[in-house]
Parts: structure tokens; sequence; C-alpha cells
């Protein structure tokens, strides 16, 4: 079947190989049900009227027909029976990937999605893939549920906590021949962007913000060609600064990461900001902090590295232990430190 690229006033653009079938199956099922549902209350109005009540016209039974029993219990049975092996067969052909997919791992957390490259690249919230490739992602969770929803593909997913999960997708071209194929390799151009969402439904994270729920916890798949995809994997990532630049200091990359990691879902950087799930930054480097278990310990650089590295050994007092593991890079790790040890002065 065609993809239909662009979204209809019901269904968001087809953008996956799967997206086609999926869509057949859902009109199908949204039509069949519009029959069914105009047929019974249509006729059910009609008897309402036909049989009512009225002076001097006694009720007779109603007799009994096989055939008709028959028939509207055996036609549903087919139209069911259609229903369920549509939706098995589309079901096996999602569960399993082709082997030669790219293998992509996708780790959740409260409230961020981490992309790992094949090749060991990491991104956050943002995921770059190659159009026309099958991409298998490698699913976990570092603390609850989470689900990996991208509409455009129709794939979703739960990604549990203590087991892995997994789903594919091929990505298809939004507009054919917008790249020529001869153009000249560009690890920066990107055909489309689609958006990925936690379709978890649970109404934690409080305030409403980027990064700070299932309901805000986006990110964006990025699709290029295959081999702009391959020249993006093997050209360094810039460092991230909070201007949107590519040249800072230590602590301006810990700014920039404090956002991308979503540390600020549960970490105030603001002095005089409102308490959130753990503890305030501002003021905090060099202070002692009471632990959970009665002890005390200076924040330090040694400290902080701790916490993040290990957030269960070493609980603030007053807070659950509900900080994720988050993967860290070494010089993300600095930066962070030196960002949190900056603001330590205010
Ligand atoms: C889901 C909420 C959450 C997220 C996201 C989170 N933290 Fe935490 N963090 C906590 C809580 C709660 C504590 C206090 C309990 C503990 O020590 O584990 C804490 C403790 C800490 C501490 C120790 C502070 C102290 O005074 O004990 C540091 C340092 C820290 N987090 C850094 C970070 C950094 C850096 C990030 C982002 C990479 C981050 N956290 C993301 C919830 C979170
Ligand atoms: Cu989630």
């Amino acid at each position: 079947m065609e993809n239909q690229t662009e979204p209809s006033l019901q269904l968001p653009a087809q953008l996956s190989t799967f997206a086609p079938d999926v869509d057949w199956l859902f009109q199908f099922i949204f039509w069949v049900s519009v029959v069914f549902f105009v047929g019974i209350v249509g006729s059910t109005l009609y008897f309402l009227v036909k049989y009512r009540r009225r002076p001097g016209v006694k009720a007779e039974p109603t007799g009994h027909h096989n055939a008709l029993e028959l028939f509207w219990t055996f036609s549903p049975l087919v139209i069911l029976f259609l229903m369920f092996y549509w939706g098995w067969a589309g079901f096996m052909q999602m569960a399993e990937a082709p082997d030669d997919a790219v293998i992509i791992r996708v780790r959740a957390r409260q409230w961020a999605w981490g992309f790992e490259q094949p090749n060991g690249l990491t991104e956050d919230n943002e995921v770059h893939v190659p159009v026309g490739v099958p991409v298998r992602l490698v699913m976990s969770s570092t603390d609850v549920l989470h689900s990996f929803y991208v509409p455009d593909f129709r794939v979703k997913r739960d990604v549990v906590p203590g087991m892995f999960t997994s789903l594919w997708f091929q990505a298809v071209e939004r507009d054919p021949g917008s790249v020529p194929d001869d153009a000249e390799t560009d690890p920066n151009r990107i055909l489309y962007t689609s958006q990925v969402y936690c379709a978890e439904y649970c109404g934690a994270g409080g305030a409403w913000g980027p990064n700070n729920g299932h309901a805000t916890m986006y990110a964006l798949v990025h699709v290029q060609r295959e081999q702009d995809y391959r020249a993006f994997l093997s050209t360094p990532r810039p460092i991230g600064c909070p201007d949107g630049g590519t040249e800072c200091t230590d602590e301006q990359h810990g700014e920039f990461l404090f956002g991308a990691k979503g540390c600020g879902a549960c970490h105030q950087r603001q002095a005089g900001g409102p308490q959130l799930a753990g503890p305030s930054f501002p003021g905090l480097y060099g202070t002692q902090q009471a632990l959970a278990d009665g002890s005390s310990v200076t924040v330090d650089d040694d400290f902080i590295r701790q916490s993040i590295l290990d957030p269960r050994s070493q609980v603030a007092q007053g807070f659950s232990p509900v900080m994720p593991q988050i993967p860290l890079t070494q010089p993300e790790m600095n930066a962070l430190i030196a960002y949190i040890r900056s603001l330590g002065n205010q």
C-alpha cells in the first residue's frame, strides 16, 4: 500500500512501512463499528416506535427463527476472526526485526530518553535514524514503567524496569526525491523529524513542563539518508552549550547538560525557587549534607560524583531514593560537577 505522507484529519502522517497496514486495520475496525452502531441503534429506534404501546393493540409473543439466529451469530464471528487475524499478522511482523537492522539502545528514566547508537555515540531526547533501513530499538528503564511511542511510525511499546523490550520500524521518505541520490553527504542533513512521546498513562511528575512527567517526556527522531546517518555517526559531536553554540566552559557545558539530561525536573537551580523532588543546588556545595542513615558528609566533588554514579549509595535525609542512574561520559560528569559547584556560591 502507498504511504500517505501528510497527516489526514483523523490520523498522523504514515512515515513507516508499517503505517499503511496499521491504518487499514484501524479503518476496517472503525467502519465495522460505525455500520454496527448505526444498524443496531437504528433498528432499536425503529422497533421502539413500531411496537410502542397503543390502546387496543395486544402484544404478541415473538417467534423463533433458527436461520436468522445462526446468521447473526456467525457473521460477526467471521468479522471478529478477520480482525484477530490481521491484528495477529501485523503484531508478528512488528515483533521480529530483520537481522540486518541497525540496533539502537534506548534508556528511559524519569523524565528523559537516552539513546545509544551502534558505535557508542549517545544522544539525549533525540535520536538520528536512517531512512529505508530497519531500525531496532532495544529498550530498558532505570526506574518506572515508560512507553515508547512514535505516532508517525505507528509503533508503541512499554519500557519496563528489570527487562528488555524491543520494537523496530523502517522509516520511509516524506518527499521522495527532495534530496537527489547523488547529493553530497552531509551529516547534518535531516529529511524530517518525528515526535516521540511517552505513552505511560500516569500523572506522576507534578508540575507541568518539559521533562517533568511522562506526559512531557518528549524526544525527537531525526530521519536521515543512510549515507548522511553514517557520516553523522562518525562525526564527533560538538559539545552542548546553553546558548546553542559549541564552545563554552566546563561550567556552561554542565548547565546545558543539566537541562538535556533532565536533572532540572528534580533539582532546583534557582536560588529561592520552589523545592523539587531532590535537594536544591544553590548554596549546596561545601555544606554538610545529612544522610538518611544518620551520618553526614561534606558536599564536595567526590560526593557529587558518587551521588550521580550510584544515587542509592548515599541518600540525602528527608528525600525518597527516586533519583535514576543516568549514564554520563567522564567529561559530562566533570562538567556537571563544575556546574553544581558554581551554583554553590549563589
Ligand atoms: C527523578 C528525580 C531526579 C532526577 C531526574 C535527578 N535527581 Fe539527583 N537526586 C534526586 C533525589 C530525590 C535526591 C536525594 C536522594 C538521594 O540522595 O538519592 C538526589 C540527589 C542528588 C545529589 C546529591 C545531593 C545531596 O545533597 O545529597 C546530586 C549531586 C544529584 N542528585 C545530581 C543530579 C544530577 C546531576 C542529575 C541529572 C544528571 C540528577 N541529579 C537527576 C532526584 C533526581
Ligand atoms: Cu515515561
